[in-house]
């Protein structure tokens, strides 16, 4: 006989929950991503053991070196245009369409909780599709999608003044989107918050569970791991998300 898994009770009280729940918020980080075959960026594996942050989401570093930067980009578009949604994608995307209210504030930039068919989701980091001016020049829309693969030109130019174009994501020392930002206090109003695959090591993001918590929710985390959250939330689920909501 196979041994129950280690989050089996956890799971039946987070469904009771998650029943009971009128105003449910999901945090997600890379890990939920993780069995769609997109690297995370800290642990085993992970894009940060490989490369310095510094040398590639910074900033700075885009004004040093654009070419090596959205070359970093570039690779990541490919690798995550051949990636689908795994089942904790799709409980995510369930919970969006059978909870009163719903918010899915994602820092991954993948979009693969779009892909998924997910109401609501806020990113709190952008998006690998989205394409900013880096001269923020006068015609060009503040970010537009461009799903282009691969790039017309590398580093590709503004349509609009032929200047430098840069991702559409949040690099560190980098404003949060006054949008994204705004949606998120909203969503930290919740009842229920459930964080899936982050390190929540990353801020301002790793602090809404504590927002929500404030506010009264009761507070969930899954993860593969413990965190710098585990000992803060109501209910801990160590294990893999795809399986844990796959049981679900
Ligand atoms: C699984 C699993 C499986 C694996 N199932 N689980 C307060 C205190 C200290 C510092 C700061 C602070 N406030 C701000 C800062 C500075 C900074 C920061 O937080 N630094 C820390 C590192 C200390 N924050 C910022 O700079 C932010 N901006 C800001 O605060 O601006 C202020 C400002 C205001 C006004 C004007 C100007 C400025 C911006 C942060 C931007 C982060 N950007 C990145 C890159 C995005 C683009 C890209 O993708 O290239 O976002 S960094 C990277 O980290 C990415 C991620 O979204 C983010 C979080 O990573 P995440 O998702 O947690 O992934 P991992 O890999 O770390 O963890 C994966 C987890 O999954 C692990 O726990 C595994 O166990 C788990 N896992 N497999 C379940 N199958």
């Amino acid at each position: 006989m196979t041994p129950n898994p280690p989050w089996q009770e956890a799971v039946g009280e987070l469904k009771s929950r998650l029943a009971r729940s009128r105003k449910l918020t999901v945090v997600t980080g890379a890990g939920i991503s993780a069995a769609s075959g997109v690297p995370t960026f800290r642990g085993e594996g992970g894009l940060w053991r490989q490369y310095r942050a510094t040398d590639l989401a910074t900033p700075e570093a885009f004004r040093q070196d654009p070419q090596l930067v959205w070359e970093f980009y570039a690779w990541r578009r490919e690798l995550v245009s051949q990636c689908h949604p795994n089942p904790a994608h799709l409980a995510v995307a369930a919970w969006s369409r059978r909870q009163p209210e719903f918010t899915c504030i994602t820092q991954n930039v993948d979009g693969l909780h779009e892909a998924a068919g997910t109401r609501n989701v806020v990113r709190f980091h952008g998006s690998l599709w989205e394409m900013q001016c880096a001269e923020a020049c006068r015609d060009a829309p503040s970010s537009w999608e461009d799903r282009r693969e691969p790039l017309p030109e590398m580093p590709p130019r503004c349509p609009y003044c032929r200047g430098l174009l840069r991702p559409g994501v949040v690099w560190f020392g980098e404003a949060i989107p006054s949008a994204a930002l705004q949606a998120a206090q909203q969503a930290v109003l919740c009842d229920l918050m459930v964080v899936i695959g982050t390190a929540s090591q990353v801020y301002p993001a790793a602090s809404l569970v504590d927002a929500a918590a404030t506010h009264g929710a009761y507070t969930v985390e899954i993860n593969a791991e413990t965190t710098p959250a585990t000992s803060r939330v109501n209910l801990a689920l160590t294990g893999p998300a795809e399986q844990i909501l796959a049981d679900l």
